[in-house]
């Protein structure tokens, strides 16, 4: 099997990339992004993001829309994740997170895959965790080093430990369930 992955996200191809691997399945990284809705949930983002590209290259298509929701926060940045770490990235993030007792956040990412001429589908995965108060760790990317799972941060844990327990792995199994079991 081979599944076009359309992202820009260097980091997150390389995930999926080793993912899928260990599954027999091959990832071809497309570059050309989509449009991206204003809303609140990744849930319709992933959707139409897929949707779009799958009838436009005419092929089916996978897409990852992701984010972190910090509890003392409201679930910002959610959503604007992208937004928030190109415009204040970690050590603001943290800054914001100074007074703040609640350290409680969970990562989420929705898979979206799309066949041409079809609805979209829809795969979530979550892992909850912590706002560490400083960064840790060179591994992984974006809020991996302020992000805290059972003690480490995802920086710290190196690419095979994340792969195994990360939001982004749970949303891929749940797309696997799927995609292994039709006809
Ligand atoms: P594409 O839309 O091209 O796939 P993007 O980087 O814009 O790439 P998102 O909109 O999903 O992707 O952005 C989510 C933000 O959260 C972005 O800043 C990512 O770097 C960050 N992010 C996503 N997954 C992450 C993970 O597993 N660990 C740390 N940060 C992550
Ligand atoms: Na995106």
């Amino acid at each position: 099997h081979k599944i076009i992955f359309v992202t820009g996200n260097k980091g997150k191809f390389a995930e999926v990339r080793d993912i899928l691997k260990t599954f027999g399945i091959e990832v071809v990284q497309n570059k050309n992004g989509y449009p991206e809705l204003q809303e609140d949930e990744l849930e319709p983002i992933a959707a139409y993001g897929a949707q779009y590209v799958a009838n436009k290259l005419n092929m089916s298509v996978m897409v990852d829309d992701s984010g972190i929701f910090i509890n003392a926060l409201n679930g910002f940045p959610g959503p604007y994740s992208r937004f928030v770490e190109d415009k204040l990235g970690n050590l603001k993030v943290l800054k914001m997170m100074e007074e703040e007792e609640d350290r409680a956040a969970y990562f989420k990412t929705v898979i979206g895959y799309c066949e041409p001429g079809k609805e979209p589908l829809v795969f979530p995965g979550i892992v909850e965790g912590k706002i560490a108060y400083e960064e840790r760790g060179t591994g992984g990317f974006g809020y991996d080093p302020i992000f805290e799972y059972q003690g480490m941060t995802f920086g710290e844990l190196g690419d095979e430990e994340k792969n195994k327990v990360s939001h982004r792995r749970r949303a891929i199994d749940k797309f696997l369930e799927w995609f292994s079991s039709r006809a």
